[in-house]
């Protein structure tokens, strides 16, 4: 640990913020370039996303044998995920054996939040605060804070009164909870929602789900991996991966290249079917035709068909239109949800369904919740109400580049960043998997290896030629956010409400954050720059 009291701060060359995926891979790399690096980590472990969020039925909807790092063969052939989506539990573990073998710990620094970060432009260096006062210095400063590490903490009025036990699924307590015999409320549709769903209803007396807006969700189709199939994959598993390079989503799946309208009515159905049944999963349902997130009448014949499913599978009508997404939520422009028996829970004795759209939630109350129309006596309440996603971990520190320029003024009116990566006016600071970068819409820890990977070699080019300050202009960061909000408005994703562009917290500007185009598309852009010397960048 660095002396708080010392008049001078430790000097590394590299700080990270933050200890999931993304810190704990560009701490391995940081090593390998020979730098002195240290990873600040406010939890108590590393992980995470799956440090944090550890509620009942938390899993990855991106399959396991992708949703892993690449970068190590001996790693990739070593591990055996259990399913095709590992559940929360094994993939941190997985992430705490990649921090044994590779000898990660000793550089990272747990309980330790930062809370400011500042240049100093004469020095060319970072000064980094935490909330223990402690100060430290370094050259180049990595922001792997996560896109979805800040929850949206509910702020319902009488919720200190509450006489039972209230939860928050990104912020759930280790050992567990036990919901036997209990009278539960939840609040919150999205996938941490309907993956708590099912397991919360089995164990629970009963489950009262508050939904606000219905989503889409399409089942995992989850299974055991086994022996044979572990086997085969790890045979050729450079050429999964590098398939999974190709495709739009950063991960190994069969595409579609039709479009919906170029088909019968009864292969479009088969199609769908085939990805609802058979295939699985919310990106294999994206790739069932090629213009779903295009084309209106074929995101609608996707909407129409989840629909139909909702209501053959829900026994009661009005619960089943309940949870029928309304048109104003395109097919897919949320987030899809992923689920194991979600709709079906529905249909359980002990399971009500509430729509507080129709009448609001007002209050809660000592023993449960208060909507507009009536009372709801509960025990035991969880929130999954989502998050500050992608710009919150880094509007929470006060951030300031040359001249004191502050973050959060200059994201005042929404993020910019030059590749989603680098911010003009922040000199040697990178964000990895930032907005305006595929992050979110494509296998994460595909897209943080390809930015860590990136960042590398940005980092030894500029060495090479004796730069030691790394800066993108400003005419550069325009005409990438331009081009971001050109793409995505080729699309449908800006019509539905969603947290990708803001519109789920009030207050926050609506700007579409990732950008769409593609794992592919991105990694020409960002290859064309790095073969035209780094272009829009300054390095001196
Ligand atoms: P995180 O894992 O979010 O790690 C960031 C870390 O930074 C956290 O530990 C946090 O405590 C720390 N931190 C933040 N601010 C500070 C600070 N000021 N000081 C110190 N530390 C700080 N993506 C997929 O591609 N596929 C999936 O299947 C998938 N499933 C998901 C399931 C859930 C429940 C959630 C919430 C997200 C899921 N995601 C998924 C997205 C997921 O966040 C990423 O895949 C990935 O784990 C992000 O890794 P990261 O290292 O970038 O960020
Ligand atoms: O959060 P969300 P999440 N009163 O924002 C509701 C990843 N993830 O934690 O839609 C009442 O999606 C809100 O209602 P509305 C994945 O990327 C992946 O579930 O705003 N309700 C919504 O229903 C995902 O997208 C997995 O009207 C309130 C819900 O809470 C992202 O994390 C699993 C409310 C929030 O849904 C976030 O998912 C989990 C209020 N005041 C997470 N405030 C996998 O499956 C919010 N809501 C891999």
């Amino acid at each position: 640990m660095t002396d708080k009291t010392t008049p001078n701060p430790e000097f590394f060359d590299m700080l990270i913020v933050g200890a999931g995926f993304a810190g704990l891979y560009q701490l391995y790399k940081a090593r390998q370039m020979g730098f002195k690096a240290r990873v600040l980590e406010a939890g108590d472990g590393v992980g995470g996303t799956w440090f944090w969020n550890r509620y009942p039925g938390a899993r990855c909807d991106v399959e396991s044998l992708d949703y892993s790092y690449s970068f190590s063969n001996e790693l990739q052939q070593e591990w055996d995920w259990s399913q095709r989506y590992a559940p929360q539990a094994e993939i941190l573990s997985y992430i705490n054996h990649v921090a044994d073998k590779f000898g990660l710990r000793e550089d990272i620094q747990l309980n330790t939040r930062v809370t400011a970060a500042t240049f100093d432009n004469e020095r060319g260096r970072w000064s980094v605060m935490t909330k223990g006062g402690e100060m430290l210095d370094c050259e180049y400063l990595v922001m792997a804070t996560g896109c979805l590490s800040i929850p949206q903490i509910p702020r319902f009025k009488g919720l200190d009164d509450f006489k039972g036990k209230w939860y928050m699924s990104a912020d759930w307590p280790k050992e567990g909870v036990d919901f036997g015999g209990k009278r539960v409320g939840l609040i919150g549709t999205g996938s941490s929602g309907v993956q708590m769903t099912p397991l919360i209803a089995a164990q629970a007396a009963h489950l009262t789900v508050f939904q606000r807006t219905a989503n889409f969700s399409v089942p995992a189709q989850n299974e055991p991996l086994d022996r044979a199939t572990l086997d085969e994959v790890k045979a050729s598993y450079g050429k999964r991966r590098a398939l999974g390079r190709e495709a739009v989503t950063g991960q190994y799946l069969s595409a579609n290249d039709k479009s919906a309208l170029e088909v019968t009515p009864e292969e479009r159905i088969a199609e769908f079917e085939y990805r609802w049944r058979g295939a699985g999963g919310g990106f294999r349902m994206l790739r069932a035709f090629s213009d779903l997130m295009r084309n209106p009448q074929a995101n609608l014949y996707a909407a129409e068909f989840v629909r139909t499913k909702i209501r053959g599978i829900v026994k009661d009508p009005l619960t089943a239109e309940l949870l029928c997404p309304k048109d104003d939520l395109p097919f897919g422009t949320k987030r899809l949800c992923v689920d194991t028996d979600y709709y079906e829970t529905f249909n359980r004795e002990n399971v009500a369904l509430v729509d507080i759209k129709a009448s609001p939630i007002t209050e809660v109350i000592a023993n449960g919740v208060r909507t507009q129309g009536k009372d709801y006596e509960l025990d035991v309440l969880v929130f999954a109400t989502g998050f500050d996603a992608m710009t919150g971990a880094l509007m929470a520190i006060d951030i300031r580049g040359t001249s004191g320029v502050s973050l959060r003024d200059k994201w005042a009116a929404g993020p910019v960043t030059y590749l989603g990566i680098a911010i003009s006016g922040f000199p040697n600071l990178f964000v990895i998997a930032g907005p305006g970068s595929p992050s979110v819409l494509s296998n994460m820890v595909h897209s943080i290896e390809t930015h860590v990977d990136w960042l590398g070699e940005f980092l030894r080019h500029a060495h090479k030629k004796g730069a030691r300050r790394i800066e993108a202009t400003q005419a550069s960061e325009e005409q990438w956010v331009r081009h971001v909000n050109d793409i995505a408005n080729q699309t449908l994703y800006p019509v539905g409400n969603s947290w990708y562009l803001g519109g789920n917290m009030e207050g926050k500007p609506r700007v579409f954050m990732p950008y769409v185009a593609g794992v592919p598309a991105y990694r020409k852009k960002i290859e064309d720059v790095a073969s035209k010397d780094y272009e829009g960048f300054v390095c001196e």
